[in-house]
């Protein structure tokens, strides 16, 4: 941390909550309400940036405010995104240190704009030149493609990313950008089928009715009218402010920049027209599937599918095991069963398929890949939510925050730690709340709720949502018990006024009720074979890749690993990945539960700050040593407050700050001397060495004008 004279100087109350004085929930709230009110959304604890949701556009992203921040110290101009980006941007390409921007916050506190800035910030400072340019548009463009297929309106957030999303940036040696890769989390695929009231499903559906032409809508066997799809809510199919039309001229451009060929735009159209399709075929209790469904004929014709081969997969069910395959007659209810698991996984699977071709375009050069490249991970979750009902999506969704938010602790701390240590700075821990204890409740390998889902959807015999739960209490119990026993901090919550079918956890963000209906069948996420051989049989080259396991030639009969495991897995690498970069943290915050602007709901922002442990965060930071800074530049700017050291000092720099310090009868407990750096204890001998600077500076002032007036 150097010195904060910007932070101090001009300022809409404090810029960086470090130096809050005093330092309570309520003047951190207040400081922030107050810069809020005065447009700066901004706010720092040391390099942490506090990020709030304005709710409408500010002129503070002009290229004029990239110009601004460019190549500037961190703390030199008022608290931005951008500098946050520059820092990490400078100390990637000049430090050969690998970077990592985490941005958490509940859901439409921001995230994914955070996340645009900063990649757009960094596009407009690192190499210009014409293969360059064409990296960057790429890596850009793909963010619209992909909010186009994995966003959608919920009731938190009309642009809700039901998706994880890192993305992987690499940089050559001078700093250029050669190209990236992108890892998505689980898409939230039930959407696809189902939304909750006042939701959407998600934007591409709306926007290929609304905004492709009529001949275009015709080859795909649509009408525009979003009622006559029964996978489309009607009630919400309008938001304000949104311009599907609009967008989906973004996207399709996007999509042609990123190197999406003709044919292959064309064929994803048909996927989503053909999950459309598929929400609209019946099945009646006489013939399964009637023989003269339309949305089944052209669905068929649209995907290329001998008709017969569907309406057979979603008549019979055939289980092969070992030598033995047996073939059951599926009921109504099983054939609408079967039609919407292969709408989730239709579109699910189109979405994987879009994440790797846009890496195929994106990816570095086979040229440059032998070279070492400097990285800058960009990570957008979805944020932490609660809704009236939560469901598995809930649960693995808070779960993935829980484990950033683990992050967050670890390496803030450690960070802290390290710095100490490495300047040789005694150290004691603070208390903080870790919220290991949750993801422990839920990753355990033993008897975490994933691993006992897991168990449970293993087991032979009858398997189903309550013969979960039941588990659940059973041995969260026991855990509870045990662990009350180290702690009173239980995090599963069970007790007789739950209602039917709901367990409870304490998350580090607030108590959340999940129903357990659905648990068992979306962790098993099985697909029946009938139809993904089905699939396979199609003659449309992107629906074959898609199914395959279809392939008749490559029966496995072994299960898939369930989609608990995988989430858990693959969360496990993230965090592997995050923890070999430096991290930089940008902490959104949601103002008001309206989407409104000017609008600043005082219990809202306090549940989060608590939760996001952000007085701890600002506690770590003053416990410590509010302030480090090396020698040099500390002795340049106040060596004129002692005449020792003015105006040239002859030595060691750390020797004239100590002979300065001394002069100036600063409490020798105030100061630490680090290896290179001074450490700083209290805010409050910053504002003291700032004041007599001041003072310094305004006699001097007076001092010249005097000589001047006598001069005239
Ligand atoms: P999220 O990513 O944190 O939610 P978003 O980044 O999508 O939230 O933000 C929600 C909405 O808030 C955006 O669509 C914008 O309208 C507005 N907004 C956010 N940041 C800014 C900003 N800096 N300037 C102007 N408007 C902004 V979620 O993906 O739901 O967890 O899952
Ligand atoms: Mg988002």
């Amino acid at each position: 941390m150097e010195v904060k004279t910007s932070l101090l100087d001009n300022m809409i109350g404090v810029g960086d909550m470090v130096l809050l004085e005093p330092l309570t929930e309520d003047s951190f709230l207040e400081n922030l309400k107050n810069r809020f009110d005065h447009n700066e959304i901004y706010t720092y604890i040391g390099s942490v940036v506090i990020s709030l949701n304005p709710y409408r556009s500010l002129p503070i992203y002009t290229p004029e405010k990239v110009e601004e921040y460019r190549n500037r110290n961190f703390y030199e101009l008022s608290p931005h995104i951008f500098a946050l980006a520059d820092e990490a941007y400078r100390s990637l390409r000049d430090q050969d240190k690998d970077q990592c921007i985490l941005i958490t916050g509940e859901s439409g506190a921001g995230k994914t704009e955070a996340s645009k800035l900063v990649m757009s910030y960094v596009a407009a400072v690192c190499g210009k030149g014409q293969e360059v340019n064409k990296v960057k548009e790429q890596l850009l463009q793909s963010n619209p493609v992909l909010e186009a297929f994995g966003n959608a309106k919920t009731v938190r957030n009309d642009n809700s990313s039901r998706f994880g999303k890192y993305m992987d940036i690499e940089f050559d040696f001078k700093g250029d950008p050669l190209g990236g890769v992108i890892s998505n989390y689980l898409l939230e695929k039930s959407r696809v089928v189902k939304q909750p009231r006042g939701e959407r499903n998600f934007h591409i559906f709306y926007q290929l009715l609304s905004g492709s032409s009529d001949d275009t809508l015709k080859k795909l066997k649509l009408d525009r009218d979003v009622g006559k799809y029964n996978y489309l809510s009607l009630d919400s199919a309008v938001v304000s402010g949104l311009d599907d039309a609009a967008n989906f001229r973004t996207v399709r451009n996007a999509m042609q920049i990123v190197g999406f060929m003709e044919d292959e735009m064309q064929s994803v159209l048909e996927l989503v027209a053909a999950v459309l399709k598929l929400g609209n075929i019946e099945f009646k209790p006489e013939s399964r599937c009637n023989g003269i469904d339309e949305n089944l004929k052209e669905m068929c014709e649209l995907l290329g599918i001998e008709q017969s081969v569907l309406e057979r997969a979603f008549s019979y069910r055939t289980v092969e095991a070992k030598m033995e395959k047996v073939s059951t007659t599926l009921n109504v209810a099983q054939a609408y069963y079967a039609r919407d698991a292969l709408a989730k996984n239709l579109y699910s699977r189109l979405f994987s398929w879009l994440i790797t071709r846009i890496n195929g375009s994106i990816k570095v050069s086979n040229a440059q890949a032998k070279t070492r490249h400097k990285v800058m991970g960009v990570l957008d979750i979805y944020g932490f939510e609660i809704f009236e009902d939560n469901s598995f999506e809930q649960f693995i969704i808070n779960y993935c925050n829980e484990k950033l938010q683990q992050i967050f602790i670890e390496l803030t701390l450690r960070e802290e730690q390290e710095e100490y240590i490495r300047e040789g700075i005694e150290w004691t821990n603070i208390e903080y709340f870790n919220n290991a204890i949750i993801c422990d409740l839920i990753e355990n390998n033993k008897n975490g709720i994933l691993a006992m889902l897991d168990e449970e959807c293993l087991r032979p015999g009858t398997v189903t949502d309550e013969t979960f739960l039941d588990k659940l209490n059973t041995v969260c119990a026991e855990h509870q018990h045990f662990e009350s026993r180290l702690s009173k901090n239980s995090k599963f919550l069970t007790d007789h006024s739950l209602p039917h079918n709901c367990f409870r956890i304490q998350h580090y963000a607030g108590k959340v009720l999940y129903g357990v209906e659905s648990f068992v069948d979306k962790n098993n996420d099985l697909l029946y074979r009938d139809l993904s051989q089905a699939m396979y049989k199609a003659n449309h080259s992107l629906i074959k890749q898609l199914f395959p396991e279809g392939n008749p030639a490559k029966v496995n009969l072994k299960r898939p690993p369930t989609a608990g495991f995988q989430f858990k897995a693959s969360v496990g690498t993230l965090m592997g990945n995050l923890q070999t970069k430096n991290p930089n943290y940008i902490r959104c915050i949601k103002p008001n539960d309206k989407k409104a602007s000017h609008v600043f709901t005082e219990s809202l922002v306090r549940h989060q700050l608590r939760y996001l442990g952000l007085m701890e965060n600002v506690r770590v930071r003053r416990a410590g040593y509010a302030f480090r800074q090396p020698y040099e530049p500390c002795l340049e700017r106040y060596k004129m407050l002692c005449k020792k050291t003015w105006p040239h000092w002859r030595g060691p720099a750390r020797e004239g700050v100590e002979v300065l310090l001394t002069d100036l009868q600063v409490p020798a407990e105030e100061f630490s001397y680090g290896r290179s750096k001074i450490f700083i204890r209290n805010p409050r001998t910053l504002f003291f060495l700032e004041e007599k600077r001041k003072q310094c500076l305004e006699d001097l002032a007076t001092l010249i004008q005097k000589i001047y007036r006598g001069w005239k």
